[in-house]
């Protein structure tokens, strides 16, 4: 063959591979990809037979052009819809008020349950036929149920004996984007934001449609779109008019749409001289910017906000508390039913007690003193986002306020949108963590959903994953911790295992050859990272800034708290963060029976180890290995995993397109490439305290530690921009 002549075919391959990838991963979980057993798609067939729909309004629309599409991309044909409700019809969508009697009041303790956005999906025999039902009492419900029956239908599950009552658990279930008006995320791995500022509001991407459905498919019903290290500008009219535009677009999927507010806005755009929350001119200026959005978004959900944090303006600039700047806005939003969403994610370069105590130190005390419209967000642990950390001791710990809590989908700490990690499997493990602050009903589920104590607003939010790669995520995988995001704050019970198979058989297919595999691969993913990362309950050994990679050996930072050194504590003498009663204390901040479990060496569980305690290096573990040795087989136990993940995904190869395998198989090599640097780097580096030899199993380093120290990385994404 000439060389002309395989330039060509390289080039036609890689045209072809490119159209290929441009699809791919796009369509999310949402790809209805044509049901091939016919058995499964005879009782689809039947079911769409005659099928009435209830239009009419915005929400109802969607959700017919929905299970329009569905249908004819599961089923393979078109499909119309009946005009008008019958004897004969075979699926019948439609609200409560607009059933036939004899059906609505077939199901009226299941409407009484499933409030205004649950749904009830009951197969029933009507006049002598097979009819199934999806109805609601809301719009919003049906188009909830059209989601959930297109996924049923997706994954190949009976229909025929189908009872489903289902509602949401937790009200406010939201993404946060942290993304900035110059289209750079805040930790965003995944390209650029999806808000084109610049050709808004005229110009409506098509992807803002996208990502409304891919929302609303999974239950999330509320979104800030930018940054909470805020940049006030946002709030201007120009702004204003490019959100009211999204917020139109989201409407129609039961989204809606909040505003980070900085602090400062008053004086920054404004023109006032203080942004001073007991301020009448203050209070009057966020009044009637409250009422200039209102009037142009009528359901605007309210204002997100992260003050006196990190070098954010807030309240105790001018000596006020949280409660007093919080209740301000609270009071702006109020006549419009808006929500105050308040992070508890402060601690001060002033403050020199440990940081892991901050949030609690300072919001405690105002228990009971926010207005019923405020919510106070708080991240799911008390430093930031670790690949592993224990519960945050506020939960339950202010039980006259209401708490939502606040997850990160994006991979700040957990190998950014490279590696794979399945995140629900973290997301549950907190969830189901006891607070001990009652007998019983208090787990973090419990004190989010309102079980521990009925609340006037229940909410969980995650920081999104998303920017304009074609798959929206970066990583493929990724796509699954949106997914399992939204189900979970849904259904805070939901099991990790039920979500990754849901969103495997969904994304990719039914095979159970390739999902039980790699489902196993996914629910092990996380305990690989913490493995290789931050073991035993190492954290914050991240190197600085972007956080690629490890740099347990920083030191010089200004502030303590973002010295890697200030968290593992390394020394001769052994490694760890004292926070029981000889060294911080933080264990008090807990309820007295976690303070018991975690102050006790006896019985604090393994992964918390030196998050609570410092050990010396040969200190006992219960299954006999010294602390340094364990460290070292956790490291490479990390290693190993991501080796068998590999060894897992070849093994599936048979059943993915090539595209779709490839480019897992690609992002493998480099998380395992990371894996072993972290192992590395990190015992080099501890090494020199401990002086001990690596044990057997351990690989020897590949490089010195002079040479992971040298390394530099300016341009690693998501680094906040500087102006922050
Ligand atoms: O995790 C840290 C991040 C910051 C972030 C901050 C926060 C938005 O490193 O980039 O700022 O948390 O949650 O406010």
């Amino acid at each position: 063959m000439t060389n002309k002549r395989v330039l060509f075919l390289v080039s036609l391959w890689c045209i072809n591979c490119a159209l290929g990838q441009a699809k791919e991963g796009y369509d999310l979980w949402l790809g209805y990809s044509k049901i091939q057993d016919s058995s499964i798609s005879e009782e689809y067939l039947e079911i769409a037979q005659y099928v009435y729909v209830q239009e009419g309004t915005a929400v109802l629309d969607t959700a017919g052009e929905e299970l329009k599409n569905g249908f004819e991309k599961l089923l393979g044909r078109p499909q119309d819809f009946a005009t008008i409700l019958t004897n004969s019809n075979t699926l019948i969508v439609s609200k409560r008020e607009n059933l036939a009697l004899n059906l609505s009041d077939r199901f009226t303790a299941d409407f009484d349950e499933i409030g205004r956005e649950g749904y009830i999906l009951k197969s029933i025999q009507s006049n002598g036929n097979s009819v199934l039902i999806l109805s609601a009492n809301e719009d919003i419900g049906i188009l909830y149920g059209v989601f959930r029956l297109l996924h049923l239908m997706q994954t190949g599950q009976k229909l025929s004996s189908i009872n489903l009552v289902d509602a949401p658990k937790i009200d406010l279930r939201m993404l946060n984007h942290w993304d900035n008006l110059d289209r750079t995320v805040e930790r965003g791995y995944a390209g650029f934001s999806i808000w084109n500022w610049q050709k808004l509001p005229e110009y409506i991407d098509p992807r803002y449609i996208d990502y409304a459905r891919a929302n609303a498919s999974i239950g999330i019903n509320a979104v800030s779109l930018t940054n909470v290290n805020a940049n006030a500008l946002v709030l201007t009219p120009m702004y204003l008019k490019k959100v009211t535009t999204l917020a139109n677009v989201f409407r129609s999927y039961g989204i809606k749409v909040f505003f980070t507010a900085r602090f400062s806005a008053p004086v920054e755009i404004g023109g006032l001289d203080t942004a001073d929350p007991l301020d009448v001119n203050v209070q009057e200026w966020w009044n009637s910017k409250a009422k200039e959005i209102y009037g142009e978004i009528p359901d605007f959900g309210g204002f997100l906000v992260k003050a006196n944090s990190e070098g954010q303006p807030g309240p105790q600039n001018y000596d006020r508390t949280h409660a007093e700047g919080a209740n301000m806005l609270a009071k702006a939003v109020k006549p419009f039913n808006g929500t105050v969403i308040w992070r508890a994610f402060v601690y001060s370069e002033h403050d020199s007690d440990d940081r892991a105590k901050q949030a609690y130190a300072e919001f405690v005390p105002l228990d009971g003193k926010f207005l019923e419209n405020v919510v106070v967000q708080t991240k799911n642990g008390p430093i930031d986002f670790q690949p592993r950390e224990p519960l945050h001791p506020l939960f339950g710990a202010m039980p006259n306020t209401s708490q939502m809590i606040e997850f990160q989908i994006t991979q700040e700490y957990l190998g950014f949108s490279t590696h794979l990690v399945f995140l629900p499997k973290l997301f549950e493990e907190v969830l189901d963590s006891e607070t001990y602050r009652k007998e019983k009903g208090s787990t973090v589920a419990e004190v989010v959903d309102g079980t521990f104590k009925s609340k006037r607003i229940t909410g969980m939010a995650g920081v999104a994953n998303i920017g304009t790669d074609l798959n929206w995520t970066g990583h493929p995988f990724a796509q699954a911790n949106w997914y399992g995001f939204g189900k979970l704050a849904w259904n805070p019970y939901l099991s990790s295992e039920t979500i990754a198979e849901e969103w495997l058989r969904a994304t990719y297919t039914n095979n159970p050859k390739f999902v039980e595999p790699i489902r196993e691969m996914m629910l092990n993913s996380r305990e690989a990272v913490v493995n290789y990362m931050n073991p035993l309950g190492l954290h914050h050994i991240f190197d600085t800034g972007h956080h690629y990679g490890p740099g347990p050996w920083v030191s010089e930072l200004s502030r303590p708290a973002w010295n890697p050194t200030y968290y593992h504590n390394a020394d001769v003498n052994g490694i760890g963060f004292d926070r029981t009663a000889s060294g911080s204390n933080a264990i008090a901040q807990y309820s007295r029976t976690l303070e018991k479990i975690f102050g006790n060496l006896e019985t604090c569980p393994k992964e918390y180890l030196l998050w609570f305690h410092h050990l010396p290096w040969d200190y006992k573990l219960k299954n006999g290995e010294t602390l340094w040795n364990e460290m070292a087989l956790k490291y490479q136990e990390g290693v190993d995993q991501v080796e068998s993940m590999i060894t897992t995904w070849k093994s599936i190869k048979p059943y993915l397109k090539r595209t779709q395998y490839e480019e897992v198989a690609m992002l493998l090599t480099i998380q395992l490439k990371e894996a072993k640097w972290w192992r590395d780097a990190c015992l080099l580096y501890f090494q020199t305290f401990s002086k001990k030899e690596l044990p057997l199993g351990v690989d020897k380093p590949s490089n010195s530690l002079d040479y992971f120290k040298s390394l530099k990385f300016p341009f690693a994404p998501g680094t906040r921009p500087r102006w922050n």
